[in-house]
């Protein structure tokens, strides 16, 4: 029965990032609905509001890494640099929020708490922290990918007398590092880009290193405004090379493959995609390296030799150079200066995979041995429990009171990465099983905003209420997408989030779609063209797809 009190609309839409913007534009202003949007942020911005680290930037080039939904807004939008860092894609989202009215639609600083599916009035129940209860027939999900932090594995943290941060949660406020000795746990994409700054500011950095990574240049520049307006002159071109490329950028120089070319060739490949910056040498340089470990051992040898070409000290340079798993099968960071942090003399790495942290302490951190390192600030860029965890955190109930939780006891069961089985009528935007990650995200968020805003459609035109994949198409994607997974080096990694690793005790089960862009463009084509086929559409009121 549908709560007393509760607030009625169309939709409810989740998050305030890309994802939640674009669905409140598209559902409110393109499709007249009425919808709510909820946010725990302060304002709108996702990812980019809580992920204000010193360091933190964009790795996509943002002329692609931006919506394409709008050519006035893509023609008059001017990015200063090629990858602008956190607060001009916050202005950027702030702008696009003003641009298109949408802030009146979202509720800030209010968390959902639970969603609940009514199998009578074919309807969602959402609950939030503020106390309120809002009904809607639709729900579409911007709740993120990468927006729960990690609970790290040591404990100690509220034991800690100094500052503590969180890459992925920080302050509003100003850190000042000056003076201070400062520790950093962790060293992904975020904690590399922080590293290169907070090593500019502190007193003292000392770096806790588990996994070394492959960091390679990001490639930065201000903008050309040659190249700007080569860009702007045919932007639909553009976006349409990227949306038919398996990572959604225009890149168009991959070879076929490293074992077949001579060592030379290599070198040359190698240092073109290296020099030339963002992904590039990930996926632009030969299209074998992310499935063959021959391939795989020539770019991860390269990037070795690159390393110790920039480390003075050719222990650091060891410690920093990644063995024993394949390039690009933890998410490969890009970085400014960050290997050259290491020859100041005020910084310092630690091995914390041979000497483990044990614990947080009052004073800093005592490693597995009895070592204790001293901090006045601790750093904690110890990632996110991906993909997953945003949508498990707000307590989804679907059909006959089964929750997601057990739904995905054994890993993510999805159809196309985007609905489940037993939740109707829920749009999971990037969800696990989509290219997500893999796909440039504006875009990949703009493809899954587009399908669920036409799938709505397609279900009222019809006069019905409800839609939801059959348990047989979501079997089958689940088993798809496992066995792309299976196909590439991806499950060679110990650590990778994109397995699920990352995380003590969670599943692992691949949580992207590795089949690319493109393809998986196609299928949702397909799908769609076939009446959206693997779906089963129903009245209000109605189980009878699953009686
Ligand atoms: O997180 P991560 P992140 N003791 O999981 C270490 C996106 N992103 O926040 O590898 C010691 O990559 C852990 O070590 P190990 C991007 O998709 C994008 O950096 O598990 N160390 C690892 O070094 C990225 O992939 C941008 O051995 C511990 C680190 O913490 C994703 O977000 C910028 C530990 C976590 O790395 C996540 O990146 C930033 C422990 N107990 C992020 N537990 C852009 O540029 C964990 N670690 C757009």
């Amino acid at each position: 029965m549908v709560h007393p009190t509760a607030e009625s609309h169309d939709a409810i839409i989740i998050g305030a990032g890309f994802a939640g913007l674009y669905a409140v534009h598209a559902l409110r202003n393109q499709q007249a609905k009425d919808v709510i949007a909820f946010d725990a942020a302060g304002d709108v911005g996702g990812t980019w509001y809580w992920n204000r680290y010193p360091g933190a930037r964009v790795d996509i080039e943002s002329v692609h890494y931006s919506y394409s939904f709008d050519e006035d807004l893509q023609q008059e939008w001017h990015w200063t640099e090629r990858f602008p860092a956190q607060p001009e894609i916050l202005r950027y989202l702030e702008h696009v929020a003003d641009r298109f009215d949408l802030r009146r639609s979202i509720r800030f600083n209010t968390r959902i708490t639970s969603l609940t599916w009514d199998d009578d009035e074919s309807l969602w129940t959402a609950t939030t922290d503020a106390g309120e209860v809002h009904v809607a027939r639709w729900v579409i999900s911007g709740a993120g990918t990468l927006s729960v932090p990690k609970k790290p594995e040591f404990g100690g943290i509220e034991n800690f007398a100094g500052e503590t941060y969180t890459t992925g949660n920080w302050p509003h406020h100003e850190v000042d590092f000056a003076g201070k000795r400062v520790g950093i746990i962790g060293v992904g994409s975020s904690g590399i880009q922080a590293v290169s700054e907070i090593a500019k500011q502190a007193g003292h950095l000392t770096v806790l290193q588990r996994t070394p990574n492959y960091a390679t240049p990001i490639g930065n520049y201000a903008t050309d405004p040659a190249e700007e307006a080569a860009e702007k002159a045919d932007y639909a071109a553009l976006r349409e090379a990227s949306r038919n490329h398996f990572l959604g950028v225009p890149y168009s120089d991959v070879q076929p493959s490293a074992v077949a070319a001579t060592l030379d060739e290599r070198r040359e490949v190698f240092d073109d995609r290296w020099n030339r910056g963002g992904f590039r040498l990930f996926i632009d340089a030969y299209g074998d390296i992310l499935f063959d470990h021959e391939a795989n051992d020539t770019v991860a040898q390269y990037i070795r030799d690159r390393i110790h070409e920039r480390v003075d000290d050719p222990a650091t340079a060891e410690l920093l150079a990644p063995r024993g798993y394949p390039y690009g099968t933890k998410r490969p960071p890009l970085e400014t200066d960050y290997y050259e942090a290491f020859n100041r003399p005020d910084v310092d790495l630690v091995d914390v995979k041979s000497n483990p942290i044990e614990a947080v302490t009052e004073g800093g951190v005592r490693l597995a041995d009895g070592t204790e390192l001293a901090f006045d600030v601790l750093v904690l860029a110890t990632g996110f429990d991906a993909c997953t965890g945003p949508l498990l955190a707000m307590n989804v109930t679907g059909r006959r009171g089964r929750t997601l939780k057990e739904h995905w006891a054994d890993g993510p069961q999805t159809y196309l990465g985007l609905m489940a089985a037993g939740f109707p009528n829920l749009f999971m935007i990037t969800g696990p099983q989509s290219p997500s990650v893999l796909y440039n995200m504006p875009l990949a968020i703009e493809d899954h905003v587009d399908f669920s805003v036409a799938a709505i459609s397609h279900v009222e035109e019809q006069g019905r209420a409800v839609i939801e994949p059959t348990p047989e198409a979501e079997q089958e994607w689940v088993a798809h997408t496992n066995e792309l997974a299976q196909a590439t080096l991806l499950p060679d990694s110990p650590t990778s989030w994109y397995m699920g690793k990352n995380v003590p005790g969670k599943p692992q089960r691949v949580l992207v779609y590795l089949g690319g862009a493109p393809t998986y463009r196609a299928r949702c084509d397909e799908v769609v063209a076939a009446g959206y086929e693997g779906f089963a559409i129903s009245d209000r009121h109605s189980d009878r797809a699953f009686a």
